[in-house]
């Protein structure tokens, strides 16, 4: 069964822009996975830092998948892990070369230990709720409700768009 979802993807280390770009290339070559649309790249502050770091590049990608949740999230972590992701356990809001977080998969509910499904912090985030709503702006948040009304939850975070598409590599 093929179900559309969509993956938030952040860069703040190195390349960002580039990062971005070569994990949209290296998404559409996964067997099970067809990228459907990309986003602009948004650049915002890190959010949660503890310390100073470099601006984050964020955009999202909607993809048509054939994949189980737990898969996907394997090919995601594989991709991360190909552009110098290190994980490092216990560290959290650390700079990072690249990050893949399954936002949404189509009207589905996860709950399990490393996989949580929409997203939990997905609608605090402005620089997930401006770039998915761009692409889905009528999508529904299992649970949630529409991701329109999130809007005002995220318009204090200052967030704006940079000059090229994501959509150029897609
Ligand atoms: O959760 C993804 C990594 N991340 C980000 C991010 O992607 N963008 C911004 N602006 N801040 C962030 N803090 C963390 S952690």
């Amino acid at each position: 069964m093929k179900r559309r979802a969509y993956i938030g993807l952040g860069s703040n280390l190195g390349d960002r822009e580039g990062r971005l770009r070569a994990a949209i290339k290296a998404l559409g070559k996964i067997a099970g996975i067809s990228v459907a649309t990309a986003s602009a790249i948004y650049v915002s502050a890190p959010v949660g830092a503890s310390e100073p770091q470099p601006d984050y590049f964020n955009a999202v990608v909607a993809i048509d998948t054939t994949l189980a949740p737990r898969a996907l999230l394997d090919a995601l972590q594989r991709i991360e892990h190909d552009a110098g992701r290190a994980r490092v356990a216990g560290e959290r809001n650390t700079a990072r070369t690249l990050d893949l977080d399954i936002l949404l998969i189509a009207d589905v509910i996860i709950d399990e230990p490393g996989l949580h499904v929409p997203h939990p912090r997905l609608h605090d985030r402005a620089f997930v709720v401006l770039p998915l709503l761009e692409i889905a702006p009528d999508c529904v948040i299992p649970g949630l409700g529409p991701l329109r009304a999130l809007l005002p939850r995220v318009a204090g975070q200052s967030i704006r768009r940079a000059p090229s598409p994501a959509a150029a590599a897609a």
